[in-house]
């Protein structure tokens, strides 16, 4: 039998589409909590490029950068349902918008939630441009991948729970169901899917531990300002 392996942690939305895909595909796995502080010699032997989690090693072979493995477990998995569209460009549709989620929209909706002032008006006013295409891209459509939950669904993960945590902490209402009702709609039915609902972390400890990192950045970038009180 294969031997899967997943170097993850409970609180990270990259590790967590990995294991909804595990788990969509009905794939046994062992999960192997790391600590992002205190990383083991066996991540910085399978990721020596990143140091980062998540890892996925499939029979001794590591898979490093989520984006990468989604699309592996789709190839290696092919019997469970299909992560991305089999038509080469609903295909290339798919990864336009993982890589846009990810190269723009996770850096722009952290920060802002982590920065103040002009830096932080300009990644609001980012962050709510990609949100209003996305709304555009739903049309009627239950997910992302149409009636079932595909790639850009599951990279789309941070949106639907963990930029909802990080507004709320920071007392932002960038992403609302009045102001997005399809991404609103979207939203429910991805978190009330059986798999994803099963897995998520809890609200309240992923909430305690990303105000920890948030006061965290906060008093690193105040100290570094020269007590300025200037995130950055
Ligand atoms: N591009 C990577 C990002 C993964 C990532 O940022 N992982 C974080 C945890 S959420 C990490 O391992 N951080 C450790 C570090 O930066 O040293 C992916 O998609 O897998």
């Amino acid at each position: 039998m294969a031997e899967v392996k997943l170097y993850g942690s409970w609180s990270s939305p990259f590790s967590h589409r990995i294991e909804v895909a595990l788990k969509l595909k009905g794939v046994e796995y062992e999960f192997i909590s790391e600590d992002v502080h205190n990383k083991s010699p066996l991540l910085l032997k399978y990721n020596p490029v990143h140091k980062k989690i998540p890892v996925l090693v499939h029979n001794g072979k590591p898979i490093c950068e989520s984006l990468v493995i989604l699309e592996y477990i789709d190839e290696t998995w092919e019997e469970g349902p299909s992560l991305l569209p089999k038509d080469p460009y609903e295909r290339a549709m798919v990864r336009f918008w993982a890589k846009l989620l990810d190269e723009k929209g996770l850096p722009a909706m952290l920060k802002a939630c982590l920065r103040i002032g002009e830096e932080q008006e300009k990644a609001k006013e980012e962050s709510t441009e990609l949100l209003k295409f996305l709304e555009g891209t739903l049309s009627g459509n239950k997910f992302f991948g149409g009636d079932t939950i595909g790639m850009v669904d599951i990279v789309a993960n941070f949106m639907s729970y963990w930029f909802i945590i990080w507004q709320e902490l920071a007392g932002l209402q960038v992403l609302t169901k009045e102001k997005f009702p399809k991404l609103g709609e979207w939203m429910d039915e991805y978190l009330n899917s059986d798999i994803i609902k099963e897995n998520l972390p809890p609200k309240d400890k992923l909430t305690e531990y990303f105000q920890a990192r948030f006061e965290a950045t906060a008093a690193a970038n105040a100290a570094a300002a020269g007590g300025g009180g200037l995130p950055k």
